[in-house]
């Protein structure tokens, strides 16, 4: 029997007309989480979903999950989903291709008159970047009880408006429980945002396996005084002393590659005016591995660096650890079905582990999980230049495509699952 395929042109326009709201001179999109604009990206992905014949629910943290339903609706539903939120110089693929590629697989359930015996969902999570708040995936996070509700919601942005405020500001604040639910499975898919794929002239990315992630926060303290009559030796700058832990990062990422990398993204200077030696500075660190005994080293050789460079530099460090995970290893069995599918269709395919977090990462927690990747062009991302072939981003939406069919088919294993506890 042919392989059933997704309509690829509607995928593509979809993903067109999404990228207009918030879309950026260069091509790209800024649509941070929670604004008027990520509202404005909802609203279209809810509108579509309905005419899809969905019915659609929002929970606390403002997730939406779109629900196609099955022969059973007292089964486990079937999940797939990503994030429409983006990077201020996002692109027009991040999280969006996910979330799209989901409403694809419902159009052409649709399309093809399957009725599948579990329910299929396709969901939006809130703040994957964990740019405008912090930290990343927290709406996943907290959906999954790695994080708690009021955490979640109390997370605030540089004006100080929180995440629960805003999602009530953009009408997306649900009563939905988080989680505590039976998902079947879930699948992700998404662009590479690494070179690798393109490189290597391969289409789909069966994603065994997610690096360790952990993001700090540093305050260095000194002193501001003026620039002119303040003698070189009596100077308690902070801002020098964060370019010496900016070199400190970068050192720690060296030193622990080729696994690991290591990323100072954002540094304030106070009060930030020419003339005057900074007596405070702000700035972040990312540090990423495979490896969780890598990022442990990495933690340890950061908290003394600084220490070092405070000491001698005579300011006062408040290093804090605002967001950890191990890395995550994938649910074979959905990985296998990615890769056995990807190569059904006749695609070329790597196992490959993800640089980037995503709430696959956080799903893993509570349901067998896995993630489809395709190539992006130049391996480029978090770039308004981000850009991908719509032959790649249709061999995602297939290979999603057969996975998720195959797994609302499935009927529950008596005794085994917590579904048939619920049924029961
Ligand atoms: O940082 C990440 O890996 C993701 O883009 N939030
Ligand atoms: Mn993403
Ligand atoms: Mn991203």
């Amino acid at each position: 029997m042919a392989e059933m395929k997704i309509n690829g042109d509607r995928l593509w326009a979809s993903l067109m007309e999404m990228a207009k709201i918030g879309a950026t001179p260069k091509g790209g999109v800024c649509r941070l989480a929670l604004t008027d604009l990520d509202r404005d990206g909802r609203n279209l992905f809810v509108k579509w979903c309905k005419e899809a014949g969905c019915t659609v629910k929002v929970d606390q943290m403002g997730n939406i999950f779109a629900r196609r339903p099955g022969r059973n609706n007292n089964l486990a539903p079937v999940g797939t989903g990503s994030h429409l939120d983006s990077q201020p110089t996002g692109g027009r693929f991040d999280g969006v291709y996910g979330v799209l590629a989901g409403l694809e697989v419902l159009r052409t359930l649709n399309d093809l008159k399957i009725e599948t015996e579990r329910p299929v969902e396709a969901s939006v999570w809130t703040n994957e970047e964990g740019s405008r708040f912090a930290p990343a995936m927290v709406a996943s996070g907290v959906y999954a009880g790695v994080f708690t509700l009021e955490y979640g919601l109390s997370r605030a942005d540089a004006d100080g408006k929180t995440m629960g405020e805003e999602l009530k500001r953009i009408g997306y604040a649900g009563s939905e429980p988080m989680g505590g639910r039976p998902v079947h499975a879930f699948f992700e898919t998404h662009i590479e945002q690494g070179p690798i794929l393109e490189h290597e002239g391969q289409t789909i990315g069966v994603v065994t396996d997610a690096q360790g992630q952990r993001w700090y926060e540093l305050t260095l303290t000194g002193q501001e005084s003026h620039a002119g009559p303040t003698p070189m030796p009596v100077r308690r700058d902070a801002l020098l002393g964060a370019a010496r832990v900016i070199q400190l990062v970068n050192e720690i990422g060296l030193k622990h590659a080729p696994l690991a990398v290591s990323t100072v993204g954002m540094i304030n200077s106070y009060p930030n005016s020419r003339n005057v030696i900074p007596g405070k500075a702000f700035l972040t660190v990312d540090f990423r591995c495979p490896v969780n005994d890598e990022l442990t080293q990495m933690d340890t050789e950061l908290k003394e660096g600084v220490a070092k460079i405070a000491a001698a530099s005579r300011l006062e460090h408040d290093l804090k650890q605002i967001f950890q995970y191990d890395c995550v290893h994938f649910d074979e069995s959905c990985v296998e079905m990615v890769r056995a599918g990807a190569k059904r269709l006749g695609y070329s395919t790597r196992d490959i582990v993800s640089g980037a977090g995503h709430d696959a990462c956080y799903m893993s927690k509570v349901t067998p999980t896995a993630m489809i990747f395709v190539p992006c062009v130049g391996g480029i991302s978090h770039n308004e230049i981000e850009d991908a072939k719509p032959e790649w981003i249709e061999a995602g939406g297939n290979v999603l495509f057969q996975a998720m069919l195959a797994k609302a088919n499935e009927l529950p294993v008596v005794g085994k699952s917590a579904e048939t506890v619920a049924l029961a």
